[in-house]
């Protein structure tokens, strides 16, 4: 594997699983791999899961890593082509990329969505331009419209935790104070349809995600409907598509509670965290014997070693 951008770079998800839980079984049985290699991980976004997990991933596979905060420890980077940069930018991604990539084997990239134009937004203006410029794998840390190291750990988790070969899964909407992006839903549903399983995605009406993501998957918009014999229950806020990055609702009748998993088949409740509570879901779920957002979370890491494995033995 060359960069890891979305499911479609994993030539065989059934191989990648298993590769996946072998590095968990043995997390250190590959230093070999990347011994004298050094990963960068930049990051234009905050984070906490994504950049300890992929920092720890390269670190047991025996790389050194080094991690910059783009717009608090750098220059400030233009990422626009043929502009004048007579303003607050001082350096273009055009040359910080390639120079990036001059120091390191591997670049992990994390650049959420801007909400000024969805073309811009969907077109990974930033992502692209790192995988042009740098020379070396990108490994995409959550960009504008996907962010797979969090659905391949997604995946892993419901492996494991799943009764039946196709379970129910169910992606809800759930209400948010601020403008969050698409990407999570996106590359979730990219996943769960790669992986075959029985997915529900329920949602207000005008929270549709992009048809280019969702293709033929079921849509409920009756929440309760949805929630009905379902065995994992993920909970997620995302702005609009359609009213690209606005706020429709916030109503807190979508709150994920206590009343409505008791509507499923027993569901484990997921979420990608940093999660608000009380708000997203109730303090009694997210704390109930069901939630399993601590071993989705520390699943981050087996993903991202699984991951950086594959990209090591390719180059
Ligand atoms: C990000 C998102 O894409 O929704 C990262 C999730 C892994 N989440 C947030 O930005 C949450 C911020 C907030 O204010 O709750």
């Amino acid at each position: 594997m060359r960069n890891f951008i979305s499911v479609k770079d994993i030539p065989n998800l059934r191989q990648a699983l298993d590769v996946a839980f072998s590095v968990k079984q043995t997390p250190f049985g590959y230093q070999h791999l990347g011994h004298n290699k050094t990963m960068v991980l930049v990051f234009f976004n905050s984070s906490l899961r994504t950049r300890l997990s992929t920092q720890k991933a390269a670190m047991n596979l025996g790389m050194n890593t080094m991690v910059m905060n783009v717009n608090e420890d750098g220059w400030k980077l233009e990422s626009e082509l043929g502009v004048i940069m007579d303003g607050d930018k001082p350096e273009h991604l055009k040359e910080a990329i390639p120079v990036i990539g001059s120091y390191c084997d591997i670049i992990g990239v994390r650049s959420f969505a801007k909400f000024q134009d969805r073309e811009t937004d969907y077109s990974e203006k930033i992502l692209n331009q790192f995988i042009k410029y740098a020379g070396v794998p990108i490994v995409s840390m959550e960009a504008s419209t996907r962010h797979p190291l969090q659905s391949f750990a997604d995946l892993l988790t419901i492996e494991e935790y799943k009764t039946q070969k196709k379970p129910k899964v169910v992606l809800t909407w759930a209400p948010h104070p601020f403008v969050l992006p698409q990407a999570v839903p996106n590359s979730f549903v990219e996943w769960m349809r790669e992986a075959n399983y029985d997915l529900v995605v329920t949602h207000p009406k005008g929270y549709e995600l992009a048809p280019e993501f969702m293709g033929d998957v079921k849509v409920e918009y009756n929440q309760k409907k949805a929630f009905e014999g379902a065995d994992f229950i993920y909970a997620k806020n995302w702005s609009s598509y359609t009213n690209y990055g606005q706020i429709l609702s916030k109503d807190f009748s979508w709150t994920v509670d206590g009343e409505k998993m008791a509507l499923t088949n027993n569901a484990k409740f997921m979420h990608c965290l940093p999660v608000r509570r009380n708000v997203i879901v109730t303090d009694s779920v997210i704390d109930g014997e069901n939630s399993i957002v601590i071993p989705q979370a520390a699943n981050r890491l087996v993903a991202a070693q699984a991951v950086l494995k594959m990209i090591l033995e390719d180059i």
